[in-house]
């Protein structure tokens, strides 16, 4: 027998034996924070209940009944079988929960048009608490307050060969760990602007309780500036952009403040430097009627990397960037950076209508897969792809657009695959529940609505919110995967000020990065076998950086999302 078919029937023995969760608990499960009234509702169930009851939460009363239906079978991902049960007709406003006939019950949760505002709320300002060198202050930083950080980047490394200190303070923290790296700034300033972009009255509030809210000027705007501010430093004279400043090593847990450790600023890398192009030339455009000066800047900065790129056309360094013998900090290296050179070139011709961005775009758009649905930190094809799709450059070739709008329906149709397979309509299959997979999740829902805005095909909008829900709760672990939000939520993520300060709760508004089934820290080893199901495999736990650590990435396509679906559609 195969390993998945023990699995599978060993669930199955389980299943008939009472039908409930490993831990050998019902299990009821719905999105903590709540729903629109217009969207559809399902409650999931593990357990031997068949039909379940929708309570007022004021008085307990009985407002709607439903059946629990079995999907088919064992669901892969997680080695249950899951029951749904539609609850889409309550739709008025107010609090409820739910229970059912086996005596499980879920918590309490709210119906309303503006469930999702403050989770976006709360994920935008994540991104303020990740700032570096700057003091976070009253009132803005709450009870997570903490000096100026990092006021001496940085030193470059000896690979540098150079001994000149480089001025490049500011931007924010990656993740758990106090680096800053280019590359995934890349994607998560690239997803921010696109949802400023594309949508503008959603991503209009000012009022997010950052230093800068109340100054006329949306607030993820005010946020990505600072992000801006140090990509800017990271640029050589010649164009080309550093790829990473951190430490040597990773430094315990402990707060942000200056240390004894230096930090360094690595050598430069072509996929940084076309990551970089690509966000500079995106954000010239976004910001050009805020600060004309600024943009301007961000667009010269644009077009000297792609100079850079342009004078190099292999990828550098050879085989892309390594850490070099000493340093163990992140790596994010790329063999392929084909993908980022298209996403910058896709920018570049979308700011500046230059012809030479636009043949190399149509010369290569096609060399990574068109509006490939698993975009990541080193897949950036994708956000290229859109870009030109939704283009108000006249020049754009109609039959590229034709491409990637085909392309489009194709990609998302099969997300919805992925999703009709899932006892959770999780947009994960088994195999794919790898380092962060939460942000495959939300990226993927983030595809999902730029179909949905380009098909009007409500699967699209459906499957979006799918992925809220799993994210908020509709998940095996019965819980939000995002800090602060949600009556059971992680307590102990991967992130050294969390766990340093002192505070019980965590810094709120940061989203973990969810099961990952390669198993890769102690923690997770310990607690899972090669035969865990793959959504199984996360652990709320300090030293679960693989699977609890949380990362800028990760939260932009969780802003995106929830704050697409924050306003009343
Ligand atoms: O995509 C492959 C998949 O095809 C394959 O089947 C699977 C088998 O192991 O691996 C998948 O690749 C994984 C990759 O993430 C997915 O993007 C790698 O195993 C995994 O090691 C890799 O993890 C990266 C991790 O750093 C370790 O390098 C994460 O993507 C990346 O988000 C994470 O980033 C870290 C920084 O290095 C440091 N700062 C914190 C940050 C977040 O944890
Ligand atoms: O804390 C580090 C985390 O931020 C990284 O994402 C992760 C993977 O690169 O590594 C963590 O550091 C661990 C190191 O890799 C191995 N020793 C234990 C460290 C965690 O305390
Ligand atoms: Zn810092």
């Amino acid at each position: 027998m195969t390993d998945y078919l023990k699995t599978y029937v060993l669930y199955v023995i389980l299943f008939l034996l009472g039908g409930t969760t490993q831990a050998g608990e019902p299990l009821l499960v719905v999105n903590q924070a709540g729903y629109l009234p217009t969207a559809e509702k399902f409650v999931y169930a593990v357990g031997p209940a068949d039909s379940f009851m929708v309570h007022d939460a004021t008085d307990g009363a009985i407002v709607y009944r439903g059946e629990l239906t079995s999907s088919a079978g064992v669901d892969e991902s997680t080695g249950l079988v899951i029951n749904r049960g539609d609850f889409g007709p309550v739709n008025i406003t107010g609090m409820y929960y739910i229970t059912a006939t086996d005596g499980s019950a879920t918590g309490k949760f709210r119906i309303a048009g503006y469930v999702y505002s403050d989770v976006f709320r709360k994920a935008l300002k994540g991104f303020y608490f990740q700032r570096c060198g700057t003091a976070l202050e009253d009132p803005a930083a709450e009870v997570y307050k903490h000096s100026a950080c990092h006021q001496d980047d940085a030193t470059p490394h000896v690979s540098l060969r150079s001994d000149t200190h480089i001025e490049s303070t500011g931007g924010w923290h990656d993740a758990g760990d106090y680096g800053k790296y280019m590359v995934p700034a890349g994607i998560t300033v690239g997803t921010l602007l696109m949802a400023y972009d594309y949508f503008p009255d959603e991503f209009a509030r000012d009022d997010i309780g950052i230093p800068e809210s109340g100054n006329g000027i949306p607030d993820i705007l005010d946020e990505i500036r600072c992000e801006l501010e140090w990509t800017i430093t990271m640029q050589r004279s010649d164009g080309g952009v550093y790829h990473k400043l951190t430490t040597q090593r990773f430094t315990g847990m402990v707060m942000p403040e200056p240390q004894d450790s230096l930090r360094y600023i690595y050598e430069v890398a072509s996929a940084a430097t076309a990551d970089f192009a690509a966000l500079t030339a995106r954000a010239a455009r976004t910001l050009a009627p805020f600060d004309q000066a600024f943009s301007e800047r961000l667009q010269q900065s644009a077009i000297r990397a792609w100079n850079f790129l342009e004078a190099n056309p292999d990828i550098v360094p050879r085989g892309g960037f390594h850490n070099p013998a000493g340093t163990n900090t992140g790596e994010y290296g790329d063999r392929d950076d084909s993908d980022e050179r298209i996403w910058a070139a896709a920018e570049l011709y979308e700011t500046t209508g230059g012809k030479r961005y636009h043949r190399y775009f149509l010369d290569h758009f096609d060399d990574v897969k068109p509006m490939a649905n698993n975009f990541t930190w080193n897949q950036v094809g994708t956000l290229g792809h859109l870009t030109y799709l939704w283009t108000s450059r006249q020049a754009a070739d109609p039959e590229v657009k034709a491409t990637l709008q085909s392309a489009l329906r194709e990609q998302c149709d099969a997300v919805i695959e992925i999703i009709n397979r899932s006892g959770f309509r999780t947009a994960i299959a088994p195999g794919e529940f790898n380092w962060g997979s939460n942000s495959l999740a939300m990226n993927r829902a983030m595809l999902l609505l730029m179909g949905y805005e380009t098909f009007d095909d409500s699967a699209y909008y459906n499957g979006a919110l799918d992925q809220l829900n799993y994210i908020l709760g509709t998940n095996a672990h019965e819980m939000t995967f995002l800090t602060g939000v949600g009556e059971r939520s992680p307590m102990h993520i991967h992130h050294r000020q969390s766990a340093a300060d002192g505070i019980v709760q965590p810094v709120p508004g940061l989203l973990a990065g969810g099961p990952n089934e390669d198993r890769q820290d102690r923690v997770l080893m310990e607690r899972f076998t090669e035969d865990t199901p793959p959504a199984l495999c996360y652990a709320d736990s300090l030293d679960s950086y693989a699977s609890n650590e949380i990362a800028i990435n990760w939260n932009a396509p969780l802003v995106f999302v929830a704050g697409y679906f924050s306003s009343p559609k």
